[in-house]
């Protein structure tokens, strides 16, 4: 306030005293109230610089980041970038009527602009970049019509591109990223022949790509990456760009091929499509842009061969091809790329005789990055020459490649890698010693394979590793005590092996182990005394085991554990009260044990608590109540004596009644059309099955029960009780039922879009695959083998035929119809498996001559139901 008083009294002074003068000093009186308007306007200056350097008391060119012209003294620049100002701009700046340069960049202004700023008809140089300025891209920014540089970038703007900005027939450099734009780029911007670079990248933009010619000499750089743009790109887009160096479209919605005027941008030296829909091959002219460094096309529609004249390219630095459909060899003269840092072929369907490309890539002297996982047509050997890849070598990834053999002991050369993944491949043999000498390894993954023999000690070299994965291997021998070493370690799974002996001691030193799997070896003795040491542990799984003794107290210690599993060991002693410390368990499976004791009532306060399973073991007294135990099941208790069942959920209550939608039989009716024939979806053994549309929206399947029928009444029952009970993803899903007593009984399932495995294999307009029949029959094994083997009770379905098998929208296959089930309870299951001896089931012969193309077959052999599925495929 003082500071604009003073400045208008002077003004009227000088307007009487000095009048030749007068429009001078009245404009720079101007600019000096425009500047002091912007200090009261800031609210946050934590460099004091406006508060200690803008005095009204020295002259305002002196200023900082102020610039006036040489001869008027008008302030021509205003540059305040990166002093973390916070405030906003008045419209008072936009009497800086001489101003050609204002930079706001890296502030936290916040607001709109204000639409003065429109009269700021100098200006040439303009960034509100990396701000928080907020409402529409002004469309009198088209006004400023000298601009050469318009920066808008990371801030809140929303709203179109104004299509007034192809009136600023002078700008070269549009730079717009990271704020919400949407609406369509305008044609307009590309009317402006001086335009050098356009970023619009991280945006949400949609619709095409304005269509061509494009008729700009200049333009360098396309960034329009990160948006929601769609359609395919303009044929002529590149008739006339002759000068594009870069070009970003990656990540947006483009379909279609890539545009043959593309090639004749001979500077092109970064091409990024990766991340659309986009199809085609890769054309051969590639080899033309003799510029390129940098080819990005990954997570595309691409088929086709990858061109061999892409080694021509001698200047190409990366080049990503991934997670597309590529098919042929791997080229054998990638080795004339000697600039080549970043190879990725991974996921696609490419082949290599014995990975010959391997060869000639070691004459890559630079490379760093070399991934060509997932292309399960390579197979072969890992070549000792891998030993001879460049030093610089930091990733190698070679997962489900079919590789055989073994590793090769020459591994040990890449003396920079960082990561080797060589997991899901057909890998014998052991882990060779030479890995000890990697000394800058930081992660190791050979899960999924067939290696054997122990863990070599040389492995605890390795102090930088961090992620370790040998899950699902023959390793054997015990864990070696050096392990304790590797204190850089954050995740262990050394899952699904053949290790033995106990949990070396050393283990607990690694202080910042996130995660550790030992579950299904063959590990044996106590849990460590001191497991407390894992401090920052959040899953411990040592399950199938035979681990014994008591559950060491220092477990209460292990304050993130979210994940914990001793399931089926030889753990004695009770459940630990402490165990309520562990706030943060969302899994805790201690079932299959020697547990003894009471389970403690405190445990309710776990309330992130999701799984809890305490069945077979020796507990017993009462099941506490409240908090997450009310969401339990019998299936988390059974199997424990002498535990007491009264409060335990009735039979009606298994799914607990909080997680249930309860249905009326109006509401059924209603969503059913009535039990429309028309809505018939299948006749079950005891039921007919109909398609139901809730209100909401939601597809149901309603089975209802024929009451009429002798047996209905058990089948219901029956059926409640085996989905009620058993919760398996190949299981149709039961999501309530509905029983009014005496005359409507009915059970509401998840609703299967695919219908019938029967519908699919007798249709002929239908038709399934080789590899869907296969992941069919592996999914009813699986659905099986949980009925026999999952639970306490096993149960046989008894009607398994092809149209009891119903399929998702993924094709995943789900069982139905347990009307006819039987409970293998264990006082009976002795007589009914022995009459079952020679049961098995097989889809009733068809009658036509089309033989069907998918039966199963399983035996039940002592108390034991072994599943074996046989797929007979017609061809
Ligand atoms: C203001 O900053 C400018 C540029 O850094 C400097 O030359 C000038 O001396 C400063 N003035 C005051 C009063 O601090
Ligand atoms: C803004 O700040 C970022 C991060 O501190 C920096 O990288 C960038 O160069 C700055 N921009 C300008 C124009 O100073
Ligand atoms: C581009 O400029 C030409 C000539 O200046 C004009 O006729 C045309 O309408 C402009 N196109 C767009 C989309 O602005
Ligand atoms: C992207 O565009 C598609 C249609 O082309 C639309 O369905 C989707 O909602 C858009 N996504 C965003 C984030 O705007
Ligand atoms: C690409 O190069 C080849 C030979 O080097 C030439 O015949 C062809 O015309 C070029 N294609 C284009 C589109 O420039
Ligand atoms: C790969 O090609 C096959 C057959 O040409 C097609 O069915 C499949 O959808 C393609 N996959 C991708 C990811 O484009
Ligand atoms: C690739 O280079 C070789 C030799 O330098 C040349 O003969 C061939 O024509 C080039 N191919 C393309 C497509 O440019
Ligand atoms: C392989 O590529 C396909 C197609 O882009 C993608 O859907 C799939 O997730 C990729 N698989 C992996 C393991 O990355
Ligand atoms: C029981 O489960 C429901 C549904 O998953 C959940 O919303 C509720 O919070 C759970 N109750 C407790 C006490 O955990
Ligand atoms: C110019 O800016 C406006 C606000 O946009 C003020 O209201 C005017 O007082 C100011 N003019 C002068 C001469 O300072």
């Amino acid at each position: 306030m003082g500071n604009t008083f003073l400045s208008f009294a002077l003004l009227i002074i000088f307007h009487f005293s000095m009048p030749t003068s007068s429009m001078k000093l009245t404009t720079i009186l101007t600019d000096q109230s425009a500047l002091l308007a912007l200090k009261d306007h800031v609210i946050h200056d934590p460099e004091n610089v406006l508060t200690t350097n803008w005095s009204a008391s020295a002259p305002v060119c002196n200023w900082f980041g102020v610039s006036c012209g040489s001869r008027h003294r008008r302030v021509t620049a205003l540059d305040l970038t990166g002093l973390g100002l916070v405030g906003t701009l008045p419209p008072h700046l936009g009497n800086l009527s001489f101003l050609s340069l204002l930079y706001i960049t890296n502030n936290s202004f916040y607001g709109r602009l204000p639409a003065q700023f429109s009269n700021l008809h100098r200006l040439k140089y303009l960034s509100f970049g990396n701000n928080n300025f907020g409402g529409e891209v002004p469309s009198w920014l088209g006004s400023l019509t000298e601009l050469r540089r318009l920066f808008l970038y990371q801030n809140n703007f929303k709203g179109v591109i104004p299509f007034s900005l192809g009136y600023l027939s002078k700008l070269e450099f549009l730079t717009l990223f990271e704020n919400q734009i949407s609406g369509s780029i305008p044609s307009s911007i590309f009317n402006i022949s001086t335009l050098q670079n356009i970023y619009l990248s991280y945006n949400k933009l949609s619709g095409s790509i304005p269509s061509g010619p494009h008729d700009l000499l200049s333009l360098e750089l396309i960034d329009f990456s990160s948006n929601n743009l769609s359609g395919h790109i303009p044929k002529d887009m590149f008739d006339y760009l002759p000068n594009l160096k870069e070009l970003y479209l990656s990540v947006n919605l483009l379909s279609g091929r890539i545009p043959a005027s593309l090639f004749k941008c001979k500077e092109l030296q970064m091409i990024s499509l990766a991340y659309n829909k986009m199809e085609g091959s890769l054309p051969i002219e590639i080899g033309n842009l003799s510029m390129l460094q940098y080819i990005y096309i990954g997570r595309n529609h691409f088929e086709g061969k990858i061109p061999k004249q892409i080694v021509n390219l001698t200047l190409l630095v990366d080049f990503d091809c991934s997670n597309s459909n590529f098919t042929g060899s791997i080229p054998d003269n990638l080795g004339n790329l000697r600039n080549l840092k970043i190879l990725t072929l991974a996921n696609n369907s490419l082949t290599s005789s014995r990975m010959s490309f391997l060869f000639s890539l070691t004459n890559c002297r630079v490379l760093e990055n070399l991934l060509f996982g997932i292309n399960s047509f390579i197979s072969g050997e890992l070549p000792r020459v891998v030993g001879n890849l460049s030093s610089s070598l930091e990733e190698f990834s070679a997962s489900a490649c079919n590789i055989r053999g073994s590793i090769p002991s020459e591994i040990g050369n890449l003396s920079h890698l960082i990561n080797l993944e060589l997991g899901g491949n057909k890998l014998i043999g052991q882990i060779p010693t030479t890995v000890g000498g990697l000394e800058e390894w930081q992660s190791l993954s050979l899960e999924d394979n067939k290696l054997e023999g122990s863990i070599p000690p040389e492995l605890c070299h390795l102090n930088k590793l961090a992620f370790l994965f040998l899950t699902n291997n023959k390793l054997s021998g015990p864990i070696p005590a050096c392990f304790g070493d590797l204190t850089s370690l954050r995740q262990l799974f050394l899952d699904s092996n053949m290790f033995s002996s106990s949990i070396p001691s050393t283990l607990t030193k690694l202080n910042y182990l996130l995660i550790l799997y030992l579950s299904s070896n063959s590990l044996s003795g106590p849990l460590p005394i001191d497991i407390g040491k894992w401090q920052v542990l959040t899953s411990l799984d040592l399950s199938n085991n035979q681990f014994s003794g008591d559950i060491p107290t220092g477990v209460a210690d292990l304050k993130d554990l979210t994940h914990f599993s001793l399931s089926n060991n030889r753990i004695m002693g009770s459940i630990l009260e402490s165990f309520d410390e562990l706030l943060s368990l969302e899994f805790l499976d201690l079932s299959r044990n020697n547990l003894s004791g009471e389970i403690p009532k405190s445990l309710v306060k776990l309330r992130y608590l999701k799984y809890f399973n305490v069945s077979f073991n020796r507990l017993e007294g009462e099941i506490p109540d409240g908090g997450s135990f009310e969401n339990y099941t019998i299936e988390s208790f059974k199997g424990n004596e002498a535990l007491r069942k009264d409060k335990l959920p009735t039979q009606e209550d298994m799914i607990p009644l909080g997680t249930w939608r309860r249905f009326s039989y109006h509401e059924l009716r209603q969503a059913t059309d009535g039990f429309n024939d028309s809505r018939l979806l299948g006749n079950g053994s005891y039921g007919l099955v109909f398609q139901g549309n809730l209100q909401d929206g939601t597809v149901i399947a309603v089975k209802v029960f024929k009451l009429e029928l002798e047996g209905a009444f058990k089948s219901f029952d029956v059926e409640c009780d085996v989905l009620c009970n058993t919760r398996h993803r190949n299981l149709v899903k039961v999501i309530s039922s509905c029983s009014n007593d005496l005359n409507f009984k009915a059970l509401v399932l998840e609703f299967m879009p695919s219908g019938s495995l029967d519908k699919w294999l007798y249709s002929n307009n239908q038709y399934l695959d080789i590899l869907q029949r296969l992941n069919i029959m592996i999914d009813v094994a699986s659905a099986l083998e949980y009925l026999h083997h999952g639970n306490a009770t096993p149960v046989v379905h008894c009607d398994l035929k092809p149209n009891n098998v119903l399929l998702d929208e993924d094709m995943v296959a789900h069982l139905s119809d347990f009307g006819i089930v039987k409970l293998l309870r264990e006082e009976v299951s002795m007589i009914q498996t022995m009459t079952m001896a020679t049961f098995g089931y097989m889809a009733p012969g068809d009658t036509s001559n089309q033989t069907p193309c998918l039966f199963f077959h399983f035996q039940c052999k002592r108390s034991m139901c072994i599943t074996k599925g046989i797929i007979y495929v017609k061809i």
